[in-house]
């Protein structure tokens, strides 16, 4: 059966994430997005009600909210500040490849660590020259006795500068490609340094940066799965963050949409509200569709996790459109407001240049293109487990209860 209702927790859930983006985060959000600063307040209060790590399971000290749970938040926290929230969400980004291929040991370390007190992790897939190729990474992870020694530099990585530890893509065997590239849990330490805060176009709340690996030494029991699997664990993760950033996208739409037809009643020219101009109801129109749509596709993105299916169609499904959306609609409300759009005292100018990154990070939507001709041209794949496992007893995980670890981008 097909049913759209929220449960009441549901519903209370993304009216205390509301609540919070009202009173938290739009006070502040335009303030934060002038000179990207760190909004390390705004962050620990999110921390504090559990909007932080919200994906992480009661026996870690999270909520264990479920995807869909996830995408709820998620939406609110983008119709806040998207700047603000991506550096909320960056925990679920950052320990899904934890939750998926750690073993017990480390994820009650460092899963635990991150509900116990204040602390980020950061996700370390991109690099200079390897971005939606990943397989072109060059960062090593060499084996010495009993640690690795990593080598190598990342890109645009969110709250970079500000994380704990980080979990890392390399290389551990050069000549393999995507089969050649093993993830690991990287405490921070003095061999790790942060070269640059990135100056961004949108987004700007939120800490990116590049970050390099001198020598840096992990005990082996941090690799994440097998040696020579992290590929298929990145795949894995970007497969249950996806519906989260979905999410955010609808809810930089959402706010653009209701900026717009909000202006669009007051504004007058030719003696009426433009809203009263079909040329404006069609736009407004549009708006509220694609919105809805966008939504809808998100969260059957993440009702198929909550189901333990494997929803890679349908995430990229989500992703692309929602991205897409989020930059049409932001920029239409933008054509809503006139000139007064393209100014920075008014709200709409800040939401289209935040939503532009929706259509890059977590996969650009040309990839997301790829993934869905692929995934429509092979279609066995829609009907895998989403617990495949990028270690060696993929039948036995295809068996596990459906996974709760990660709605968050
Ligand atoms: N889940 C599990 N396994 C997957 C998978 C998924 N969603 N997608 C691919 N795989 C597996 C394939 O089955 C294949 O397995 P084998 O080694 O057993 O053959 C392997 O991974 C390689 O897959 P593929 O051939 O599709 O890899 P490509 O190099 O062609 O890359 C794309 C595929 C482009 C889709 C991938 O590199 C990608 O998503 N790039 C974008 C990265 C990104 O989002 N970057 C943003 C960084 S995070 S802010």
């Amino acid at each position: 059966m097909v049913d759209f209702t929220l449960t009441d927790e549901q519903k209370a859930l993304r009216e205390m994430a509301h609540d919070f983006a009202e009173k938290e985060m739009r006070p502040v959000a335009w303030e934060y997005d002038k000179d990207g600063t760190w909004p390390e307040e705004v962050l620990r209060k999110a921390w504090e009600l559990g909007l932080m790590n919200s994906h992480l399971p009661a026996e870690y000290g999270g909520p264990g909210a479920s995807y869909m749970e996830g995408t709820l938040i998620e939406e609110e926290l983008g119709w806040g500040c998207s700047g603000i929230g991506t550096s909320i969400a960056c925990n679920g980004l950052a320990t899904a490849p934890i939750h998926i291929g750690g073993s017990e040991e480390i994820k009650k370390e460092y899963l635990g660590m991150l509900t116990e007190e204040f602390k980020l992790a950061s996700f370390c897939l991109t690099e200079p020259d390897a971005g939606s190729d990943v397989s072109g990474m060059r960062t090593t992870a060499v084996r010495q006795g009993d640690k690795y020694v990593i080598n190598g530099s990342k890109s645009f990585i969110t709250n970079g500068g500000y994380a704990d530890y980080y979990t890392v893509y390399a290389k551990t065997d050069k000549d393999a490609g995507h089969r050649g590239i093993s993830a690991f849990v990287v405490p921070r330490d003095d061999t790790v340094t942060v070269d640059k805060k990135e100056d961004k176009m949108g987004q700007r709340a939120s800490n990116t940066a590049a970050i390099t690996f001198n020598d840096t030494e992990v005990p082996a029991d941090h690799l994440l799965g097998e040696e020579n699997h992290g590929f298929k664990l990145a795949m894995m993760t970007l497969d249950r963050t996806r519906p989260g950033v979905a999410a955010m996208a609808v809810g930089i739409a959402r706010a653009a949409f209701e900026f717009a037809t909000n202006y669009s009643k007051e504004r007058i020219q030719f003696g009426v509200p433009i809203a009263m101009h079909q040329a404006i109801q069609f736009m407004i129109a549009d708006m509220a569709t694609e919105v809805e749509a966008s939504r809808l596709l998100t969260w059957q993105s993440a009702v198929l996790l909550d189901e333990g299916r494997r929803n890679t169609l349908q995430s990229s499904h989500a992703k692309r459109f929602a991205a897409d959306t989020a930059m049409k609609v932001t920029t239409d409300a933008v054509q809503v407001y006139g000139g007064y759009g393209f100014i920075k005292e008014y709200p709409v100018e800040k939401l289209m240049r935040d939503a532009k990154i929706m259509q890059l990070y977590e996969g650009t939507s040309q990839i997301q293109r790829l993934v869905i001709a692929r995934e429509t041209l092979l279609p066995r794949r829609a009907e895998e487990p989403a617990s495949e496992a990028p270690a060696a007893e993929p039948e036995k995980e295809a068996a596990a209860a459906p996974e709760k670890e990660a709605a968050a981008a």
